[in-house]
This record gives structure tokens, C-alpha cells and sequence, in this order.
């Protein structure tokens, strides 16, 4: 049954170009993008920037350039890198779009008139980094100065005249969704969220910031000496980007089936402060929010303010193509827990699974059928305990990946494609006459193993189906003995091995 999926990626901070980190959230985002094209939904897939706020006005200050044009040259940064790594994004939202200002406008006034938005003084310790205000008990103190618990840098204190957002009347609606609502997986962050609610109950946030401060942001319509929260504005990207407001009928379509992405250091945003936006402006919660963690480096999280940033260049270089760096990010996957970037690791999945295992049956068996058969492959029996492990890693691989997990995807295909390298060590088809039943049960698994690998490595994928004459079809409907002839043009190395 075809189904809408519409899958976004947090919108980021284009104050510097992206680096791994950035890269684990959008390459995560693009493989359930694929995966989903692949099986015959309609896919919206969207990611974008966030160009507001005192963290890029500060940015474009220090370069000396007006923070527009600034933002301007960084959108074709983002979408430059994001072209490397094959992003197959649908659009590319920009929080400076006019259509995006309108749909901000209208909701921080719609909150207005509702009365959930009032003017009061506020002093507190703010990460610029985060743009985030902290409170006693959430920053921590290093010689004796509050610092901020992620970016482990000062915090800066601030005293102003803002408006307030009434966050603190959803606390049960919050409460409740966290409790009863199957929307954050997994599951255990909105028990983390809903902890700290719990115990420290909501309080009211700012939605404002004075212009002579922040003047980089979004005008406040009922006060044009303020500018919008560039956090109040971002979130809304995800509603302004399929049409609300302009094009109902489109919004109305995709966002029942949204699916957020995020990393685990924007899940209060994204649950207590999203949510409750979203009640407040009448619009149904989303489907899903899939929250990930970090990858860290030295113990900390990976990040430009921590100065540990590992380069999508230096690892696209390293990994020859997109593949070997998507391949290898996915390989290392994980919601819960932190991954320790290394060298050494990334080297030896690169080496061990792409070049040993995927990259040497394909050159194998390319090799073996051109020289035995002239490449041309006729359908035969396929091997009877092979057959076996691809249905039952087909249904594995599948159910992985609706419960979105990229990772033990992945490594169902690499035991498939384990036990085919042993099935060509065991019948040794190179000292048959006629190898064909071996070589049509192996390209039948190659076939299979592709199917499934193209999601993560579309590239390799596609150029092992035009080089044995295949399509890649939907892994759900995959059907055994279905090609009656291959004809193997080539046999290509797909990837070359890296001196450790
Ligand atoms: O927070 N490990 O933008 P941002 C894993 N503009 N993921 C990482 C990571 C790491 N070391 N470093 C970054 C913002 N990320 C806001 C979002 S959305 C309405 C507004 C990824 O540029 C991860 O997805 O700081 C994280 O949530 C995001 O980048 C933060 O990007």
C-alpha cells in the first residue's frame, strides 16, 4: 500500500559548514528517505538552515558582511556538501524564505491573541551556542562560572525586557502526551523528558528578543522593537516548508505522516517546546520524532564550539566516495547511545565489509561469470540453504528498517553476504565446467544484498545492478528466480582497500 512519508532534518546553524555530526543526522534522514522511495511511498524529504538569530549575526559580524548575504553564501555551502554525500533531499528550506517570515508572523500573533504571550522582564545565564537560556541546576560550574553543559564554554548573563511564551499552562497536555502518546522513539527519551517535567514542572520562555540586541531575526508584529526567538522561529520551518498557510491542501497531506530527525541535544525543543506550539496553533502533534545521540571525539560531543570537528571532507577523501562515508556512519549508528568516532574503526568496517566482503564477491563472481559463461547467466535452481538466508534476511532486513534501525539493517545484508563469500569458497564454481547454478544463486544474493544496500550506498548499488543487468526493485517485493538471464558486462571493483 503506498503511503505518504514526509521525513525532515533539524535545520542548522549554517555559522560554519557542516561537519560529521551534521552528517550522521542528514545521511540517517536520506537513507529512510530512500528506503521509503524504494518501497512506493511518496516521499517529502526536507532539510534546510536556520540563518536567524545572535549566533549568525555575531557569525557575519566577525566576517565583516551583512548576515544576509552571509546566510546567503552558506545556503550553497550547505547544499554543496550535501550534494557530495548524495543527500536526495526534495527541498531545501531557508528560515529567511518570505513565505517561512509570514507563517512565524502569523503564529507568534495568533499566541498573542490567544493570550498565551505576555511582556515581562527576564535575567538568566544564555548560550549563544545553544541560543539557549540555562538554569540553576542545568549549567555547570567550572571555576566557580557557569558554562554551558554541552559547549562547556562561559555562559553570558542577560537582563531584559522580553515576551513570554505561557509554556507553563501545557504542562499536563505534555505530561500526558509523553506518558500515553507513542511519538519519541525511542522510547526512553520522552521518559527522560518527562522526568525532568515532572519534577520541575514548566516555566514560561521567551519568545522575544530586543532588536537592539538581536536585530537579526524576525520582526515581532505587535512590537517592531522586538525580534522573534530564533528557536520559536526554526521550529516552524517544519510547517512552513510543505505549504501551511498557503497551500492547505498540501500541508493537510504531508503532515500527518511527519517524521522529525534530531539529535538528543534538541529534544526539549523538540518535545515540551514543540508540542506545545503545535497545541497551541490547532495542529495535530507529528507522527514521530527519532532522536539519536552524538557522536564524540575525546569525550566530547563532536561540535564546532568544542573545536574537535572531524571534516565531510577529509572523509570523503579518505573513504574515496560518498558511500564509504555513508556506508560507514550508518554502520556505526545509534539512538542511544554515544559513538566514539576512531579512526582505526571506521578503517576497518571500510575494509572489512565494503572492500572484503560486498567489494570482493561482486568482483568475484563479475569475474568468474564472464570468464566461464561469457557473462551470460541463465536462471537455475537457486542454492537451497542461500535461498533461505535471503528470505529470512530480506524479512530481517525489513523489519529493521521500519523500526529504523539502519544499523542492524545492515549488518543482516553483511552476514548474507558472509555466507555467500563461504558458498563460493565451498563449491569453488572456478574449477566447474558448468558453474552456472552456483553463479545464478550467488548474483540472486548479490542481487538481494544490493536491493537493500542501496538506501545506504546508492552508488555502489546501481553500479553493480547496470553492470550485471538487474534493476533495483522494492526489497519488500522481492521475489527469488525472478531474472531468467544475467548478462554481466563488468565486473568492477567497487571498493578499493585502505592501508591501515
Ligand atoms: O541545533 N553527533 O542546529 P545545529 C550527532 N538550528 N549529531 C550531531 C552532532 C554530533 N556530534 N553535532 C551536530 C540546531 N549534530 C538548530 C536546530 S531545528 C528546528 C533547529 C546534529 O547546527 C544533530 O542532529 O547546532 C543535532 O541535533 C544537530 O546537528 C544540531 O545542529
Amino acid at each position: 500500500m503506498m503511503s505518504i512519508f514526509y521525513i525532515t532534518t533539524p535545520i542548522y546553524y549554517p555559522n560554519a559548514p557542516p561537519h560529521i555530526g551534521h552528517a550522521y543526522t542528514t545521511v540517517f534522514a536520506d537513507v529512510l528517505a530512500r528506503y521509503h522511495r524504494l518501497i512506493g511511498d511518496e516521499v517529502f524529504f526536507m532539510t534546510g538552515n536556520d540563518e536567524h538569530g545572535l549566533k549568525l549575526q555575531r557569525a557575519a559580524e566577525k566576517k565583516g558582511v551583512h548576515p544576509k548575504q552571509f546566510v546567503d553564501e552558506m545556503a550553497d555551502v550547505y547544499k554543496k556538501y550535501w550534494e557530495l554525500l548524495d543527500i536526495s533531499y526534495d527541498y531545501f528550506i531557508r528560515t529567511t524564505d518570505d513565505y517561512h517570515e509570514k507563517v512565524v508572523k502569523t503564529a507568534i500573533q495568533k499566541l498573542y491573541d490567544k493570550g498565551l504571550v505576555y511582556k515581562a522582564s527576564y535575567a538568566g545565564w544564555y548560550c549563544v551556542d545553544c541560543e539557549k537560556f540555562y538554569s540553576p541546576g542545568e549549567y555547570i560550574e567550572i571555576n566557580g562560572k557557569p558554562h554551558c553543559p554541552i559547549h562547556k564554554k562561559p555562559l553570558e548573563w542577560l537582563e531584559e525586557e522580553t515576551y513570554y511564551f505561557k509554556l507553563s499552562e501545557f504542562e499536563d497536555f505534555i505530561i500526558d502526551v509523553l506518558k500515553n502518546k507513542d511519538i519519541v522513539y525511542p522510547r526512553s527519551y520522552a521518559l527522560e523528558v518527562l522526568g525532568k517535567v515532572e519534577k520541575e514542572g514548566l516555566r514560561d520562555v521567551s519568545i522575544a528578543r530586543p532588536k537592539e540586541r538581536v536585530w537579526w531575526g524576525i520582526e515581532v508584529p505587535f512590537d517592531k522593537n522586538y525580534t522573534v526567538y530564533v528557536w520559536f522561529d526554526a521550529l516552524l520551518n517544519y510547517i512552513s516548508g510543505i505549504g501551511y498557510l498557503e497551500d492547505m491542501d498540501r500541508f493537510n497531506k504531508y503532515w500527518p505522516n511527519v517524521h522529525h530527525v534530531i539529535g538528543k541535544d534538541i529534544l526539549w525543543f523538540h518535545t515540551v517546546v514543540w508540542f506545545s506550539i503545535l497545541k497551541a496553533l490547532d495542529i495535530e502533534l507529528p507522527k514521530k520524532l527519532l532522536v539519536h545521540a552524538f557522536l564524540i571525539n575525546r569525550g566530547l560531543k563532536i561540535g564546532k564550539s568544542a573545536g574537535n570537528v572531524i571534516a565531510i571532507e577529509d572523509l570523503i577523501d579518505r573513504y574515496q566516495d560518498s558511500d564509504g562515508v555513508r556506508y560507514i556512519l550508518m554502520r556505526v549508528f545509534n539512538m542511544d547511545k554515544d559513538v566514539d568516532v576512531s579512526t582505526e574503526l571506521f578503517d576497518s568496517i571500510y575494509n572489512s565489509e565494503l572492500a572484503d566482503t560486498l567489494g570482493n564477491l561482486v568482483r568475484r563472481i563479475g569475474v568468474l561469470a564472464k570468464k566461464k559463461l561469457g557473462g551470460i547467466v541463465y536462471k537455475r535452481e537457486v542454492d537451497k540453504e542461500l535461498s533461505t538466508s535471503i528470505v529470512e534476511t530480506l524479512n530481517k532486513y525489513n523489519e529493521y528498517m521500519e523500526a529504523y534501525d539502519v544499523s542492524r539493517a545492515i549488518q543482516v545484508v553483511m552476514d548474507l553476504l558472509r555466507k555467500a563469500n563461504a558458498y563460493v569458497n565451498l563449491t569453488r564454481p572456478w574449477e566447474k565446467m558448468d558453474p552456472g547454478k552456483e553463479l545464478y544463486s550467488l548474483l540472486e544474493t548479490i542481487r538481494a544484498s544490493t536491493t537493500m544496500l542501496y538506501p545506504i550506498i546508492p552508488k555502489a548499488a546501481s553500479k553493480v545492478s547496470k553492470a550485471f543487468g538487474y534493476r533495483i526493485g522494492n526489497p519488500s517485493e522481492y521475489v527469488i528466480g525472478e531474472i531468467e538471464r544475467y548478462n554481466i558486462v563488468d565486473a568492477p571493483i567497487l571498493f578499493r582497500k585502505i592501508k591501515q
